[in-house]
C-alpha cells in the first residue's frame, strides 16, 4: 500500500465522538501491550503517530487514524492487564461492545497477538465474541522477531490447532517491518 497521507482524527469513547464520513473502518483488538499502536505507526510507516509504550494500558480510547483519506485504522483500547479493575474491565467491554454494534462502516478487524504467548481462554473468548459481528477477521502474530522460525511456526500451528481458526495468523513484526505486506494485503481484501 502506498501511503500518501495518515492522520490521527478522533480519540472517542462512545458513538458521539466517532467520525462521521462513513469511510470503511479496520479495528485492531487484543491484549494490552501486545502492539496494535505499533503495528499502525508500522503500516503507515509514521514511528509516532499513534502512542506506544512499554508499559501495557497507554492506550484508553479508541483512536481513528485516517489513511489516504479512504479508510480508517482503528486502534482499539487493549483489554487483559493485571492493573485493570473490574470496572474499567467493564467499560473496556462497553467501549468496544457499543463500537462494533453501531458501526456498519467496520469492514474487518485484526486481532492481534502476541506471538510468544500461549493462548487462553481471554482469546477463545475473544474469537467468540468477535465471530457475532459477522465481520471478516484476519489474526496477526506480533513481535515475531523475538522468535526463531522454528518456534514461529509452531506457535502457529497451535494456535490453529487450539483456537480452530481457519486462516493462519500473519507473522508480523514492528521493529523489522516483517509481514507489513501482507498485512496491507489483507487489510485490502477486507475493504470494499
Ligand atoms: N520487539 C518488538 N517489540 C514490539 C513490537 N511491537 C510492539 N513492540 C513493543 O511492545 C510494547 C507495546 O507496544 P504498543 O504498540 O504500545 O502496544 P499496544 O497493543 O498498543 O498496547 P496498549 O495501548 O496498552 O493496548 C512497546 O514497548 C513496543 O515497542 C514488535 O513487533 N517487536
Ligand atoms: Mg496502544
Amino acid at each position: 500500500m502506498k501511503i500518501k497521507s495518515a492522520e490521527f482524527t478522533a480519540s472517542a469513547v462512545d458513538g458521539r465522538s466517532f467520525p462521521k464520513d462513513r469511510l470503511p473502518e479496520i479495528a485492531l483488538i487484543g491484549r494490552s501491550n501486545v502492539g496494535k499502536s505499533s503495528l499502525i505507526n508500522t503500516l503507515v510507516n509514521r514511528k509516532g503517530l499513534a502512542h506506544t509504550s512499554s508499559q501495557p494500558g497507554k492506550t484508553r480510547t479508541i483512536n481513528f487514524y485516517r489513511v489516504n483519506g479512504e479508510f480508517y485504522l482503528v486502534d482499539l483500547p487493549g483489554f487483559g492487564y493485571a492493573a485493570v479493575s473490574r470496572e474499567e474491565k467493564r467499560s473496556w467491554e462497553k467501549m468496544i461492545d457499543g463500537y462494533l454494534e453501531d458501526r456498519p462502516s467496520v469492514g474487518g478487524a485484526l486481532v492481534i497477538l502476541d506471538a510468544r504467548r500461549e493462548t487462553g481462554e481471554a482469546e477463545e473468548l475473544l474469537y467468540d465474541w468477535i465471530g457475532r459481528f459477522n465481520i471478516p477477521v484476519v489474526t496477526v502474530f506480533t513481535k515475531a522477531d523475538k522468535l526463531s522460525s522454528n518456534e514461529l511456526a509452531s506457535n502457529m500451528a497451535r494456535l490453529k490447532r487450539d483456537l480452530h481458526i481457519a486462516a493462519a495468523p500473519v507473522p508480523f513484526s514492528a521493529t523489522k517491518g516483517t509481514g507489513k505486506v501482507m498485512v496491507w494485503k489483507k487489510i485490502r481484501e477486507m475493504l470494499p
